[in-house]
């Protein structure tokens, strides 16, 4: 045998010994993306002023759901319904504070069942709404960037400490900030540099990872440096044509913006002036843009370290946002503003630039990641696989998304969305149908028309088939 011969075979035999690095394990890695309050405002989803090129670049290598929709459209509830993969019920994620460990013990969720598989598990930024829920679930403790104030001007700063010492910790600054500040001064700049980071450690570990990663904005307030402020053109922007009460929607539909009202600068009750709308829908607009350069650079690094070949990346928002749809500010309410979602997948084997209309909810991202990684299905799921709807986005899915928040429950059909409200004893409080072939920015309730009985009598079946219970 030459010598070159034996060498060649010495390096064969070397490299077939030497352990999988994350970036060529035969198990993908998952980098699972959480956006806080983004609602579809991307270019992807034909939203022509966005400037988002990296979650449409991501979009454009993935399959986008067109018709995704959140489980209870508030931080805390979102999150850890999809996280055990359970559906919301009256006493069960209900609210931001929702705890998934508490809600629902003895359930294993997403991350830990990834971690008992073999993964090394990362939480970077917000995953659940509280750091340290399923604590056991992380291969290492959850990490968040220090915050201290959300402000970065000077006046604002002294504006938010002054209502602090005032109203405790209700109080808050403006409810939007422009600042001369680099990204990484800001909570989501850090989230992506300790992202970058992690990533690069983990492409050298034998395990597949699980990294999820979440940021912070566009959740209130809208701050952001000046520049993704400067993308839009203010003069362009307009208040949405459904700036008022939809005609026949019962009270219990709507609310206060309550929110939004702890900010400076917000009215304690009634509309706030036209300028300070366009403000903030000005400043929703610059923190999409803001966070979208967050994640390119998490992307970047992906596709650097060779990893994107291997890794199933997943981007989601945690429920809708109004921005004055409905006369509505921020999300709390079961209409399609509150509950539709962007959701992207991209997975190893998985054709991209594909979008769907698949009906989908978050509890199917449980069972999908799951089945992407050829993990086992724990028994208590109760969504479904989206796989074979990565692999047909075209076909004729006849699903249905079914969410809640506080005494609403409610369903979305592929062309209508029906919500009813109980109170004690199964009282009912208030019911609203939205035809959206007809009325797509749900502007007049049809429920009361002679019309739609048989249709409310179907709708409320279906709604009571699915919907959680306690
Ligand atoms: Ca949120």
């Amino acid at each position: 045998m030459s010598r070159i011969v034996r060498l060649i075979l010495l390096c064969a035999t070397v490299l077939t010994t030497l352990p999988a690095t994350a970036a060529d394990s035969s198990r993908p890695n998952v980098l699972f993306i959480a956006i806080d309050d983004l609602r579809p405002q991307l270019r992807c989803y034909g939203e022509e002023q966005m400037v988002s090129p990296n979650i449409d670049r991501l979009a454009a290598s993935g399959v986008l759901f067109e018709q995704a929709y959140c489980m209870v459209p508030t931080c805390g509830a979102s999150r850890a319904s999809l996280m055990t993969g359970l559906r919301p019920s009256p006493k069960r994620f209900v609210n931001y504070l929702t705890r998934a460990s508490q809600d629902a013990p003895g359930i294993t969720t997403m991350n830990t069942h990834f971690r008992e598989n073999g993964y090394e598990t990362v939480s970077l930024g917000k995953v659940f709404h509280h750091k340290d829920d399923n604590a056991d679930g992380w291969s290492q403790p959850a990490w968040r960037p220090k915050t201290s104030i959300a402000y970065h001007v000077p006046e604002n700063q002294m504006l938010h400490r002054q209502r602090q010492r005032q109203e405790g910790r209700r109080g808050r600054g403006p409810a939007f900030e422009a600042a001369d500040s680099p990204d990484n001064d800001y909570a989501d700049g850090r989230v992506a540099a300790k992202a970058v980071e992690e990533l690069k450690r983990l492409s050298e570990e034998d395990e597949p990872f699980l990294m999820a990663v979440g940021f912070f904005k566009p959740h209130l307030p809208f701050v952001c440096p000046k520049k993704y402020w400067d993308l839009y053109d203010r003069d362009a922007i307009r208040i949405p044509e459904t700036y008022h009460r939809p005609q026949g929607a019962p009270d219990i539909a709507l609310h206060t913006s309550g929110e939004l009202r702890s900010y400076a600068g917000i009215p304690p009750k009634g509309p706030v002036s036209d300028e300070t709308a366009i403000s903030l829908i000005h400043g929703y607009y610059a923190c999409v843009s803001f966070t979208d350069a967050q994640i390119g650079r998490v992307l970047d690094t992906l596709d650097e370290l060779g990893l994107a070949d291997n890794t199933i990346v997943v981007l989601w928002g945690d429920h809708g946002w109004n921005l004055g749809e409905h006369k509505l500010w921020c999300k709390h309410s079961c209409f399609e503003t509150s509950m539709h979602i962007p959701l992207i997948i991209r997975a190893p084997g998985i054709k991209g630039g594909r979008r769907t209309d698949a009906m989908t909810e978050t509890i199917d991202l449980y069972p999908t990641l799951c089945e992407l990684a050829g993990l086992p299905l724990p028994d208590h799921l109760q969504g479904e696989s989206l796989v074979a709807r990565l692999r047909d986005p075209d076909a004729n899915w006849e699903d249905t998304a079914v969410g809640r928040y506080k005494t609403g429950d409610t369903i979305r059909t592929d062309r209508y969305r029906f919500s009813e409200y109980l109170g004690q004893k199964g009282k009912r409080l208030g019911r609203m149908l939205y035809d959206h072939q007809a009325d797509p920015g749900e502007d007049t309730n049809i429920v009361r028309q002679t019309d739609s009985a048989e249709l409310v009598k179907s709708l409320t079946e279906q709604l009571h088939a699915i919907k959680g219970r306690d």
